[in-house]
């Protein structure tokens, strides 16, 4: 039970948290969203006391911008901890499809129960929750069939409270819940920026930049940058010498015919964030 009085995380954590509870009360069945690219770093991990007693459905988004190796392993991950998961590429019919399937599946028990009572089933409903930029409006659209709801990348875009009727049996609230991201440690902060879920600026140029090399290393994406820039790198490798090569490549001068690093870099992250570079999942699967 939560104890008055303790605040021990911030006042706006809290007052997200307490609107979505309100919400929940209506809800038979929630769709959590995460970025199958962090799959742990874009998850709010104080959703999980207020949903305990819901059938939970766990929506990995974009994997198409994900290594599927390892989104698999977080789906069994997460599939051990008691959701149904689905990876899906929200562009896609047949995994929107999917997750309509099963939200239905999880909706069962309800509608068994009211009719062993002799009662009419009940539409099931539903309800969208994730951090900003995980996908919630372009799935609530796509359930919905209708192209109604506007999709922003800005966080809190949203209009009056409805239900949207997805089908006879399914009814999806037509607003998300937006979770704030919980920035558990800066790995995390550091991961939401690289792959654009958070405002850049949060982090710095750098060690985002950093980050983003240890992750080309540790997961041997070198060719995958020769691929894209049409160069070829040689061991050791280096940091600075690839970011000159890309900017050659790319004709990144500064007056003079030196090299611009900066543009490079930006070039780099901003490339690795649109899924260009590589498909990858930032996130170490837990042992
Ligand atoms: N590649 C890819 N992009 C997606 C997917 N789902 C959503 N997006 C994009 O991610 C961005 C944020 O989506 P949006 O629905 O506005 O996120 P919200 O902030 O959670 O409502 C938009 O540019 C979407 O087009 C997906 O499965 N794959
Ligand atoms: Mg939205």
């Amino acid at each position: 039970m939560q104890q008055k009085g303790v605040q021990w995380f911030p006042g706006h954590m809290q007052k997200a948290l307490r609107q979505i509870e309100e919400k929940l009360k209506l809800i038979d069945v929630v769709i959590e969203i995460v970025d199958c690219r962090v799959p742990l770093s874009s998850k709010n991990p104080f959703l999980n006391r207020l949903i305990a007693n819901k059938k939970r459905l766990l929506v990995m988004s974009k994997s198409d911008l994900a290594d599927f190796k390892t989104a698999l392993q977080f789906k069994e991950y997460y599939q051990n901890q008691g959701y149904e998961v689905v990876l899906a590429d929200l562009s896609k019919k047949k995994d929107i499809e999917e997750i309509r399937l099963q939200v239905a599946k999880l909706g069962q028990e309800k509608n068994d129960r009211y009719r062993s009572r002799g009662l009419k089933p009940q539409p099931l409903r539903t309800m969208i929750l994730g951090i900003p930029n995980v996908g919630k409006s372009t799935l609530i659209n796509r359930l919905s069939g209708r192209y109604a709801a506007s999709i922003a990348n800005t966080p809190g875009h949203t209009k009056a409270q409805q239900w949207i009727k997805v089908d006879k049996q399914l009814e999806l609230l037509d607003t998300p819940g937006i979770l704030p991201p919980h920035y558990e440690d800066r790995l995390t902060a550091i991961n939401l920026a690289l792959i654009g879920s958070m405002k850049e600026q949060n982090v710095p140029l750098t060690v985002l930049l950093d980050r983003l090399f240890v992750a080309i290393f540790a997961k041997n994406l070198v060719p995958n940058l020769e691929l894209r820039y049409g160069i070829s790198l040689q061991e050791p490798y280096d940091q600075n010498t690839i970011l000159e090569m890309i900017a050659k490549s790319r004709g990144l001068l500064i007056k003079g015919g030196e090299i611009d690093y900066d543009r490079a870099e930006r070039l780099l992250l901003k490339e690795f964030k649109e899924g260009l570079i590589a498909k990858v999942v930032l996130d170490e699967v837990p042992l």
